[in-house]
This record gives C-alpha cells, structure tokens and sequence, in this order.
C-alpha cells in the first residue's frame, strides 16, 4: 500500500510536472505573428505575403499563425517607416520591398538604379542571377547588419510608367509632367534627370492622388500594382521600359526568428523558396515567355488575366513596349545617377551585380 501511495505521488508530481510545462511550451510562440505589406489586399504582393502565411500555418501544424496586415495597417502612413518598425520588434515579419527599405539599407538602392537590370538582354534572368548571386548575398547581409533577419526573396516587378498624357517613347515626352515617386532620394533623382517633375507620395494616398488628377503619371509593377488598381481608369499610356526592379523580402524580426525551433525554422525557410517562385511567377505572368503561367496553372492558380499587355489595351491603353535603342536613350540620359549612386551604395556591390548578370547574358 506504502508502495502505491509512493508511486501516486510520483505520477501525480509527474502529471503536474507537465502540466505547467506545457502552457510554458505553447506560450512561447506568439498566436499570431503579424506580417506587414505596403499595397492593397488584391496585390500581387498581398497574395504572395497570403501564399507565404499559409504554407508556413499549414507546414508547421498550425504553430506558426501568420496574419498578412496589408495595405501598411501596421505603419500607419509613411511606408519608409516599416523597416525601423520590423527592427524593433513592433511588427514581426514583413515582406518589404527593396524601395522602402532603401532608406536605411543603402545597398537596398542597387534594383532601383535606373536601367542597371532592366536595360540587359534578358532582363529576368539577370535578376534571378543578381538574387541568387554574390550581389544578392551582399545586399541581405546588409539588410543583417542593419537588424532584421532575411528568410527569402520575391518580386513586386519591373516598375512600367503609366501617364495621363503621352504615350512616352523619350525623355522629351516627360518634360514638366508631374510623376508620383517613393520618397526615395534615388527616385526623385532619376525623374529630375529625365525633365520630369516627381513628386513624392506615399502609397495609401497615391491612387487618389491620381484620381483627382494631382499628378500626370506614377511607376508601378504591370501585374501587381497597375492592373489591381485599374490604372487605365486614371493614365491612359503605359510604357514599358523596366527602368528599375523591385525585388521583394521575406523577412523577420530577428528575436522572433530566434525563438523558433530548429524544426520550424527549417520549414519557414522551405515556405519561404516556395513563396519566391509563386511570387516571381505571379509578377512575371505574361511577361515572360510563358513559364510563370505554366507553373502556376501546375499550382492551380493561374491569375484571371494571363496577358497584360492585351487587357489594358482592352481598358483602352496605349501600350509602349520601348524597343532597346528607345531604352538606351534613357539609359543614358541617367548615366550620371548611376555613377552618383554607384559611389553611394558602393563600387564593390555593383561590380558584383555586373559580374552576377554578365554570367546569363
Ligand atoms: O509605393 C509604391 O509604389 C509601391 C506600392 O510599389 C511600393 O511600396 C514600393
């Protein structure tokens, strides 16, 4: 009998045992984790941060709930503000773009150096290369030092210039016109060297900007921004001239990112290869020479429009593909921000994307 009650204790300090250090367990992921994005819920890049939550919830069981706050919910205004936000820990993953990062990551201005990327012969591929690449490594190492921990890459898209007035086929055309712009030094930079006038806007208020006709034209990705806003019902032009690219990052605050486990953060990092394919594919859809649609068809998640250029001019756009003479006269209209810019973010770095690019030429 002694024997039993012994054993009674012991199971029942065992059981107790347990049950405190299971709360403690559970306790030590958040319920949520919440995930900020700069545009609107049917963006490109708010589907791509909705595809990245889900297969981490589905992957891990359910322990990691990712909530994706679009349309800056967690910035309240100034979209150059997320990175110091997801630093200290007030949102805890964000995938963020390269623009509004650029600010407080210098190196971030690379993909926004005018016709670096875009102006090469496939202008995708050297992209990819840049990503997978040294210049790729550089930059996320950067992003590293600054505090914030890069799981992956993804794509908002070559940014195309969509006017009231136009269409555009030189820098002449933009002479005066009022372009909104992030409110990157690099970006007013560029307009100014093409004539325009850029006027820098936040993109919460951007759309009604145009709207109300406040500006004469903006630069956005074609399938992730442009055709989610329905643009042609404020700028009639669209000229395609991939004059920078906005990679995307999928990222986290670095405490939480350390208070995973091995395991999860193995399969966030697996999510995380999955989202920039199915984001690169969503961005490039009709852009390329077909297999982003192949491979989200093999998804099940082929987009509704599967040929840009043929929609907005059913929405009654003129559509300008600029022709790689047309481009290089822009090109070198920008050639001295490019120098500027390559002395600001580094020489090394932008050896390195050359290097990185020269290899798929
Ligand atoms: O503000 C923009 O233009 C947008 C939505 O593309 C970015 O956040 C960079």
């Amino acid at each position: 009998m002694q024997l039993f009650h012994a054993f009674a204790r012991i199971a029942c300090a065992l059981a107790c045992a347990l049950l405190l250090a299971a709360p403690a367990m559970a306790g030590a992921y958040k319920q949520e984790y919440k995930l900020s994005v700069v545009p609107g819920p049917t963006s490109g890049w708010a589907l791509t941060a909705m595809y990245f939550a889900d297969q981490v919830r589905e992957r891990t069981n359910g322990r990691v709930n990712i909530k994706v706050y679009p349309a800056g919910q967690l910035f309240a205004g100034k979209q150059t503000n997320e990175f110091p936000l997801l630093r200290q820990g007030a949102i805890d993953f964000a995938l963020g773009s390269t623009i509004n990062w650029s600010p407080q990551v210098k190196e971030l201005n690379l993909p926004c150096m005018p016709f670096l990327i875009g102006a090469q012969p496939h202008p995708y591929k050297a992209m990819d290369a840049i990503l997978a690449g040294k210049s790729g490594q550089m930059m996320r190492e950067a992003i590293e030092k600054k505090g914030v921990h890069v799981i992956g890459w993804a794509e908002n898209g070559f940014r195309e210039l969509t006017t009231s007035k136009g269409p555009v086929t030189k820098p002449a055309d933009l002479e005066g016109m009022k372009i909104r712009v992030v409110g990157s030094p690099i970006f007013i930079e560029t307009f100014r060297a093409l004539g325009a006038n850029p006027v820098n806007m936040n993109w919460s208020e951007a759309v009604t900007g145009f709207q109300q006709g406040i500006v004469d034209g903006q630069e956005n990705p074609t399938n992730g921004i442009n055709l989610t806003v329905k643009i042609w019902l404020y700028h009639k032009h669209h000229c395609d001239w991939h004059y920078v690219i906005d990679p995307l990052l999928t990222s986290v605050n670095p405490k939480v990112w350390a208070s995973f486990t091995p395991e999860d953060q193995k399969i966030i990092e697996e999510c995380a290869t999955l989202t920039e394919k199915y984001g690169k594919a969503l961005s490039r859809v009709g852009l390329d020479e077909g297999e982003s649609l192949a491979y989200l068809k093999s998804l099940g998640k082929a987009p509704a429009v599967t040929d840009p250029y043929a929609f907005m001019a059913q929405n009654g756009m003129t559509v300008t593909r600029l022709t790689p003479e047309q481009i290089k006269v822009f090109a070198d209209a920008t050639k001295d921000v490019r120098e500027e810019w390559t002395k600001k973010i580094g020489p090394e770095l932008v050896k390195a994307a050359e290097a990185d690019m020269a290899s798929v030429k």
